[in-house]
């Protein structure tokens, strides 16, 4: 089925109201007619009554034909619309007027405008462009209102291309138009720099054309000098003919030998002419450098690549594992002597490092001992006997001279719990290490087996010396006595704390203790006793007893001491002991007698006698003492003696007489006074032989004769000396001062006289002093 157009629906549907309507109704039109170019401006519904006018307007760009005033269709009676002519027609623009240009197309022949919508292109004269336009030329088109748009443009005079340069270009090769105010600026290819000004613009100038403002700047070729190196030279050289280098040429400096670029790895450098003439990077300096550092054994440094050591460069040095480094690990160049720089340190050595040698308390090393306790060096432990090791048994020696793993150390080992014994008790202990000595006691009643060791010491290999026992009971030996027999109990063995008794034989006495234990040391306590021969009964005495009683055995040593009756003496030794004579046993004397015994009295003439009262019996002594003027004959002492007489007899008291005196140099007066003895306080007189005089006694005045008298105890009194006369002058000198000195005075006490009389003198002077003050 195809569709009907929407006028078609609206016109049937008209149609079809028409008919349905009553007859007077159907005087309506509908549906105006299009017009060409023109549009509707009246508005009507469907159904548009009998005479109404539609009016129409033309559409943009069109305008109605000249002498129609309105455009409009009217609704007939016969429900037409009244005939529509075209009534607009295109608007049109005037033909362009361009000074300087042309337009093309022309009009069409026989029309001297361009309709609406018709393009045009303005083509400038030669000389002439228009200003914004690339080629100089320009499109407008006639607008619906009858103007060209964009405005017609003008056709100014513009400046001649901008020339062309060799090795450059300007910004607006596109461009084909240049009118006044417009500039160009030039650019030189890489490697060339311009020479002039960069920009140049168009100037009206003379006015009929214009110009550019400045001439045509040139690209020149870009060089750069040869560089001047110090100590160095570059390469390659210029090319031959050159003094310079294009831009774009490297070149390599090197350096003399000793000198070297800062920062370079060879001690060279290229370096490239850049396109500003200049030198990229710029020309390096060839430094003074070092020597390069110097490699070592076990070691390298950090810079191994680097070729070029300059002045404040630093080289640290490193050694191989095992190796430590002795000296100072950076060197430093440094300028040195001015000339040549030279390293601040001497070059570090890399040895081998050295583990510290290892020791351990109470073990060794293994051997073999390595020679050295160098890197990678293994050392074996071993621990003495009785030590275990506790660590490793094997340790190396690490890179950093430490040993891993750690040292170990030897421990002393232990045993386990000692054994345990009949009849002992241990002594404390906590621990049983090696050596450890524990002592074992035995019980009461047990003793040490002999030859077993009561202590037990923990061994070097842990274990505890094998023994099986170590106790056995006490037992004392059978004791043996002599003339003597064990009275109880009688046994084949004796143990411990077993007492018995002994008895002697008749004639025979016990010494030491009848009872006896056996201890716990197996010895007898107290010792075993024995039994002594004895003497018998003392003898018996008259009138007299003796303290042993009614003993009947008296062992030897023992002693009995006799005594008498009243008034009896006891004559011998009062005591005699039992004693031997290698064989038997004897009484050491006879015994004594008990007698009556009386001394008479002494009688003792002018002398005194202790004691003086009765009785003098056995024994008594008397002293006897003379009176003054008698002198003792006989013996001071004497004692009764058994037969009643005194022993040594006793003495008399004889009166006291002094010998004949016995004057050397000198004489009695009277011959007849000359006799053996003299009674006492008879005096004779005395006198020296001639030519001699008496000394002592100086201080008496000197005379011929001089009596002595004998005194009570037998002896003359001052016995004068004779001393041999001097007549020497001093002495008589001396003896002129009689009144205190004497001749014949010793030197010595004469010195001492004078000097007691000088300060005799010298006292009395003070004195009066004295007095006077
Ligand atoms: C209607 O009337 C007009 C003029 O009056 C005439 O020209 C035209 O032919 C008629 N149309 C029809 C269909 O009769
Ligand atoms: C300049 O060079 C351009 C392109 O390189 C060329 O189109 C133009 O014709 C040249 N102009 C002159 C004056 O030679
Ligand atoms: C080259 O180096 C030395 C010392 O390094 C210096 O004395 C001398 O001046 C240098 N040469 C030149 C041309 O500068
Ligand atoms: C040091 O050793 C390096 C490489 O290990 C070597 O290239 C260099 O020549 C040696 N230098 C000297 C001074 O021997
Ligand atoms: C250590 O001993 C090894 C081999 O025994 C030897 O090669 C090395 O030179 C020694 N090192 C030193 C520092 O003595
Ligand atoms: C331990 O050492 C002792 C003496 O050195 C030896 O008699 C004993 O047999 C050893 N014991 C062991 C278990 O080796
Ligand atoms: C000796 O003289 C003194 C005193 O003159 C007198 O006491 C004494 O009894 C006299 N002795 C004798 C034995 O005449
Ligand atoms: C008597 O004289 C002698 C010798 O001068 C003297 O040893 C003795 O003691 C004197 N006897 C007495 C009793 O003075
Ligand atoms: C018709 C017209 O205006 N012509 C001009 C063309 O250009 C020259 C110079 O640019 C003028 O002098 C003319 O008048």
């Amino acid at each position: 089925m195809t569709s009907l157009p929407s006028g078609w629906t609206l016109r049937l549907l008209g149609t079809l109201v028409l008919m349905l309507l009553p007859g007077g109704a159907l005087s309506h039109c509908v549906d105006p007619p299009d017009i060409p170019n023109a549009v509707q401006k009246t508005n009507v519904g469907t159904l548009i009554p009998v005479g109404m006018v539609v009016k129409y307007g033309c559409r943009p760009g069109y305008e109605l034909i000249a002498g129609i005033r309105q455009g409009h269709v009217t609704c007939l009676q016969n429900s037409t619309w009244s005939s529509a002519l075209n009534f607009c027609q295109k608007i049109r623009c005037p033909a362009p007027d361009v000074n300087n240009g042309t337009q093309a197309p022309m009009p069409r022949p026989g029309e001297e405008t361009y309709a609406f919508g018709d393009s045009v292109t303005i083509e400038c004269d030669f000389g002439h462009g228009i200003k914004g336009s690339i080629n100089g030329n320009a499109q407008i088109r006639c607008n619906h209102d009858g103007k060209w748009d964009p405005a017609i443009p003008v056709c100014e005079p513009v400046c001649a291309q901008p020339p062309n340069i060799s090795h450059g270009q300007h910004s607006d090769w596109r461009k084909k138009v240049f009118v006044v105010g417009s500039s160009v600026t030039y650019k030189c290819d890489r490697g060339f720099s311009l020479v002039g000004k960069t920009s140049i613009q168009c100037i009206a100038g003379d006015e009929v054309t214009p110009t550019w403002s400045e001439p045509t700047p040139q690209c020149e070729e870009i060089r750069c000098p040869a560089p001047d190196v110090n100590n160095g030279t570059q390469a390659p050289m210029p090319r031959p003919g050159e003094e310079t280098y294009a831009f774009g040429d490297s070149v390599t400096i090197e350096c003399d030998f000793g000198h070297g670029i800062k920062g370079s790895i060879n001690g060279n450098a290229q370096i490239r002419c850049n396109h500003d003439g200049k030198w990229d990077p710029a020309i390096p300096v060839c430094e003074p450098v070092c020597a390069q550092p110097p490699n070592i054994s076990h070691g390298q440094h950090s810079d191994w690549r680097k070729k070029v050591f300059v002045v404040g460069s630093l080289v640290t040095y490193r050694c191989d594992r095992g190796f430590s480094l002795v000296g100072k690990t950076s060197i430093q160049c440094i300028a040195g002597d001015e000339v040549t720089p030279t390293w601040s340190e001497p070059t570090p050595q890399c040895e081998e490092t050295q583990c510290p040698v290892p020791h351990i308390q109470h073990g060794s090393q293994k051997s073999p001992l390595p020679h050295n306790y160098t890197y990678r060096t293994s050392v074996m432990f071993q621990c003495d006997p009785g030590y275990l090791l506790r660590g490793a048994d094997r340790i190396q020696c690490q890179a950093d001279g430490k040993w891993y793993p750690q040292q170990p150390v030897c421990d002393l080992g232990r045993c386990s719990y000692p054994p345990a014994f009949a009849y002992a008790d241990r002594s404390n202990h906590r621990e049983f290490l090696v050596g450890t000595v524990v002592t074992y006691s035995c019980r009461p009643g047990y003793t040490p087996i002999p030859g077993v060791s009561p202590h037990l010491t923990c061994l070097t290999n842990f274990t505890w010396p094998k023994v099986s026992e170590l106790c056995q009971k006490i037992s004392c030996s059978k004791p043996v006595v002599e003339n003597g027999k064990q009275i109880y109990p009688v046994k084949t063995e004796y143990t411990y704390a077993n007492r018995i008794v002994f008895q002697c034989d008749p004639g025979y006495i016990l010494r030491g203790s009848e009872g006896i234990v056996c201890r716990s040391d197996g010895m007898w306590h107290p010792p075993v006793p024995f039994c002594d021969k004895t003497c018998g009964r003392p003898p018996p005495i008259m009138n007299g007893l003796h303290n042993g009683g009614m003993k009947e055995y008296f062992p030897y040593e023992s002693q009995v001491t006799y005594s008498c009756g009243d008034g009896l003496s006891l004559i011998g030794e009062s005591s005699i002991y039992c004693t031997s004579d290698g064989v038997n046993m004897m009484w050491s004397g006879p015994a004594p007698q008990c007698k009556v015994v009386r001394c008479p009295r002494p009688e003792v003439e002018n002398g005194r006698m202790t004691p003086t009262r009765q009785p003098f019996t056995y024994g008594v002594t008397v002293r006897v003492s003379c009176k003054e003027g008698y002198l003792l004959h006989g013996s001071r002492e004497s004692q009764c003696q058994d037969d009643n007489t005194w022993n040594p007899p006793v003495p008399s008291c004889q009166p006291v007489q002094c010998p004949k005196p016995d004057v050397q140099n000198g004489r009695m007066v009277n011959a007849l006074d000359e006799k053996m003895w003299y009674n006492v306080n008879e005096s004779i007189p005395f006198k020296c032989s001639p030519g001699y005089h008496f000394s002592d006694n100086w201080y008496l005045p000197t005379t011929d004769s001089f009596s002595i008298t004998c005194s009570a105890n037998g002896n003359w009194t001052a016995l004068p000396k004779c001393k041999k006369q001097s007549n020497t002058e001093e002495c008589s000198g001396v003896r002129e001062s009689k009144e205190f000195v004497h001749c014949d005075v010793p030197l010595t006490e004469l010195r001492t006289l004078l000097e007691l009389k000088k300060l005799y003198l010298e006292i009395q002077k003070l004195k009066r002093e004295i007095k006077k003050l």
